[in-house]
């Protein structure tokens, strides 16, 4: 029987345990490790892996959709598009990984023995419907796949067919929408189906119904929703779509995506969902969620804080493979495109299309994970043009970009294209960069949540600023969709080099 909640201590660090956009967690636990998945949209290589020996420290150990067959995102679809929410599980020696391509294939399934991969080739489940797809396995084997709505059928995980029909099992709590994120578990005498509802929105929430056999009746939880901040002032907002998980010392935890707004109302976020992390009860055999802090109050186990990842990626690699895995690009990463080993200890990026407006756009980035941050790119424009980008989708974007001649800030909102400002450009490779600074107090109802200044740095001037512009912009609430900031770099014409970009925290 599960045990209770751990008793309170000290606080240790904060939520979230893995910041940036890494929504819709999916966690599951072999032994004393953890490994997490993440939904990645657009982005490639897509399905961002993780590892914890605690479920507060977070290693990324690869990504699971590294490779085109496994990963076929058109390079006009469009964004928020791709690779939604992901289901990650250990059965019988073999991870587990069942994930929705919106933009191509549908539902798939990939396995691997060794979570860092390699991942195998993709098994397409045309027979699955829908999004949100979960795998559990009873006592005699057979695997139970449920989707958003929430239905079900029995499965071949190894074929991707159906083994029966599809069956409706659960519509979530009556007028709540968009009843998805399923999970089905069998804990103690009980299958629990856990579920998104609310809309991934402000109205976002947690519910469970349970059951005595995997595929019902299911009976809901009587104070569902287990876990929602809709109407209220909680730091931490849209929190939905969760996994359950046992600790080490056998109590129950809950990883969940959630935002957090910035500024005045609506509140704007910018890094995406997050995933946070929270402590569960159990209680007449129904699962009891604790609060949810952006402080975390310690484990009852020892942490085992992991390396922080390096500042600077030097880009000295002898192969595009040899990338860290935060590094994603938009759609593919064609070599055609990309390359380490034409300038030798330089990125090279060949454009293709019309720059970062085009949902093609040869562009290399990594999450924004801190609300006040800055990155520093050492670029070459040759005779091309590109530069540093503040990016969340293909028509909300600000850069710094530079070409023979000029460099100079551009903001793209929606419709609206600007040049801000344009200065000659100093000889030689040059030092883009851009600092966001969360805001911290508020002059005004209608004051943003944060500000985004773009400049490069002169060699006699030392950092000029271009702009400063309004981070609300770069933001969901503003641009819509699913993902959260990146920041990276890009070629719009020609070929552009890098030869080093450098992202840091703001201290404090
Ligand atoms: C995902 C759904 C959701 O498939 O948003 O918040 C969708 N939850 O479960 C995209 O992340």
């Amino acid at each position: 029987m599960p045990t209770s909640a751990p008793q309170a201590a000290p606080t240790v660090r904060a939520n979230p345990v893995l910041a940036g956009f890494h929504p819709d967690p999916s966690v599951c636990r072999v032994g004393d490790d953890y490994y997490l998945a993440c939904s990645s949209f657009e982005y490639y290589p897509g399905v961002p892996l993780f590892h914890s020996r605690d479920l507060v420290h977070w290693t990324q150990i690869g990504n699971a959709l590294d490779r085109p067959e496994q990963l076929n995102i058109p390079l006009d679809s469009r964004s928020s598009g791709g690779v939604y929410a992901p289901t990650l599980r250990h059965h019988e020696g073999l991870f587990w990984l069942i994930v929705t391509n919106v933009s191509g294939d549908g539902n798939l399934i990939v396995t691997a023995a060794d979570p860092a991969g390699p991942w195998s080739a993709p098994v397409f489940a045309p027979d699955v419907p829908g999004i949100d797809p979960d795998l559990a396995w009873d006592e005699d084997g057979t695997c139970w796949c449920t989707v958003a709505g929430v239905s079900q059928r029995r499965l071949d995980p190894a074929t991707g067919k159906a083994l029966s029909p599809t069956r409706q099992i659960w519509s979530g709590t009556p007028g709540a929408k968009a009843p998805e994120a399923p999970h089905l578990y069998r804990i103690g005498a009980y299958w629990y189906l856990l579920i998104a509802e609310g809309g991934t929105e402000r109205g976002h929430g947690i519910s469970v119904a349970r059951a005595r056999t995997p595929e019902g009746p299911f009976e809901p939880c009587p104070v569902n929703p287990i876990l929602t901040h809709r109407s209220t002032d909680h730091p931490i907002q849209n929190t939905g779509h969760a996994d359950l998980v046992q600790g080490p010392d056998g109590s129950w935890w809950m990883l969940l995506l959630g935002v957090r707004p910035a500024g005045g109302t609506p509140g704007w976020h910018v890094l995406g969902r997050e995933t946070f992390l929270v402590p569960v009860a159990w209680q007449a055999e129904w699962p009891v969620v604790g609060e949810l802090s952006l402080t975390l109050t310690a484990l009852p186990w020892p942490l085992e804080p992991v390396p922080a990842v390096p500042a600077r990626d030097d880009f000295d690699l002898a192969d595009l493979s040899e990338l860290r895995p935060h590094w994603i690009s938009l759609r593919d990463r064609s070599p055609r495109h990309f390359s380490t080993t034409e300038r030798p200890g330089w990125l090279t990026l060949h454009a293709r299309g019309d720059g970062l407006d085009a949902t093609d756009a040869v562009f290399l980035g990594r999450r924004q994970t801190d609300p006040s941050c800055g990155m520093r790119v050492l670029f070459d424009p040759a005779a091309g043009r590109g530069g540093l980008a503040v990016r969340l989708d293909e028509e909300h974007h600000y850069t710094v970009e530079a070409d023979a001649r000029e460099v100079r800030a551009v903001a793209r909102i929606g419709p609206l294209r600007t040049v801000l400002a344009a200065q000659p450009r100093p000889p030689g490779p040059l030092v883009l960069r851009t600092e966001i600074t969360e805001t911290r107090a508020l002059r005004d109802a209608r004051t943003g949540p944060d500000t985004v200044t773009l400049g490069f740095e002169h060699p006699a001037e030392g950092f000029v600023v271009l702009a400063c512009l309004d981070g609300r912009y770069l933001s969901t609430e503003v641009a819509g969709g699913f993902t959260g900031r990146v920041l990276g770099v890009y070629a719009a014409a020609g070929t552009v080099h890098i030869d080093w970009c450098e992202y840091q925290p703001a201290s404090g």
